[in-house]
């Protein structure tokens, strides 16, 4: 077992331990039986489950904001300042501080660090994706990259998300800079480079409509079988899980249980709901059921670790500006006030 595993264990204790000892001195009020306020947080640790959310790095400093975060949540991913255009925008010249904040922000609220993203095709500065560079040079370039970045937060992040999106739907490999001038090793490649850097954190493959069976979760299938087979430090796939309301795949379980029997940890790692706008309480009902059905399927497999949802509020969600006319797609609204899908989470790790 890789030491982190143990590690994760005991901060989920010592999490679960401060927060009944923050419940006890507050001394809060007695409610009626049934009354109970829960938190996503004290469910998805009641299921043996982490469960979290993606920071926005310029949101922490809204004081409502970060409540919910810290209170909420047992888990942070940063959902953009660990990219490679934050944190090596010019070769060999690293930026840590927006995701030192975060750590930071983590460490003050017993949460864990979920890294978001070592190697991907986008938010990737043009000084690699243009740099020209062969084979042996950019391979140089990852590996200095994930090197740098791994090492910085070893010890502080409890997963990455080593690559991001290498798949075309069809479960081809997507022709990336990486793909294209290093070949098919650059994945294998990638996770040697991150397990040297940090050899606690749990190393995963994230990616998105690889949610249910179909030909690019096969793809993935088979690529970290094959990886496994070699010895490659795979630990984790990640299923972002970025749906369409009404549209929770129907064999989702069946493939998190796929990927679990291979040995592997399956993580929701990006969950959102969207739905065409303006919302309406069917709608917002039919959510709640969609985000219940996600989670009951991770706290149905025990090698399902945890729920991370895509960030808090529909204010902040990228889907109104990459789909228009869609949105509502987070659990909290515009004014930052719960939706129905905050219960469906809740009922989704039986609570
Ligand atoms: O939510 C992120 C948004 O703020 C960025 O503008 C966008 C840029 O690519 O990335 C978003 O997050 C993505 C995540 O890193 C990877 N999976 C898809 C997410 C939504 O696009």
């Amino acid at each position: 077992m890789r030491r982190s595993t143990v590690a994760a264990a005991v901060g989920a204790l010592v999490a679960g331990l401060a927060l009944y000892g923050s419940a006890q001195a507050q001394e809060e009020p007695v409610q009626a039986p049934g009354a109970q306020q829960s938190t996503l947080r004290a469910a998805a640790e009641a299921a043996g489950k982490f469960v979290g959310t993606a920071v926005s790095d310029g949101r922490l400093n809204d004081a409502s904001y970060s409540e919910i975060v810290s209170s909420e949540f047992s888990s942070v991913t940063a959902e953009n300042v660990m990219k490679w255009d934050t944190t090596e925008p010019n070769r060999g010249s690293f930026n840590f501080g927006p995701g030192d904040r975060l750590v930071e922000f983590a460490n003050a609220n017993d949460q864990q660090v979920y890294g978001h993203t070592l190697v991907w095709h986008n938010q990737l500065p043009g000084w690699v994706s243009n740099g020209g560079f062969g084979a042996a040079e950019l391979t140089q370039v990852m590996n200095d990259h994930i090197t740098e970045v791994a090492g910085h937060y070893a010890g502080q992040v409890a997963y990455w998300d080593v690559v991001n999106e290498a798949f075309n739907e069809d479960g081809t490999m997507r022709p990336s800079v990486f793909q294209t001038t290093i070949g098919d090793g650059w994945i294998a490649e990638a996770f040697r480079a991150a397990d040297a850097a940090d050899p606690d954190a749990k190393l995963c493959i994230n990616d998105y409509n690889v949610e249910g069976i179909n030909a690019k979760s096969d793809g993935l299938y088979n690529l970290v079988s094959g990886m496994l087979e070699q010895g490659v430090p795979v630990d984790c796939v990640g299923l972002q899980s970025h749906l369409i309301l009404g549209q929770v795949p129907g064999d989702l379980q069946e493939n998190i249980q796929r990927f679990a029997d291979l040995g592997l940890e399956v993580i929701i790692t990006e969950l959102d709901i969207r739905m065409t706008t303006p919302s309406d309480p069917n709608r917002l009902q039919q959510q709640a059921q969609d985000y219940e059905t996600v989670v009951s399927a991770c706290t149905a497999v025990p090698g399902c670790a945890g729920v991370t949802v895509w960030g808090i509020s529909d204010a902040d969600s990228w889907i109104p500006g990459v789909f228009p006319g869609e949105g509502a797609a987070c659990v909290w609204d515009e004014n930052l006030q719960r939706k129905p899908a905050y219960d469906g989470i809740l009922a989704g790790f039986g609570s």
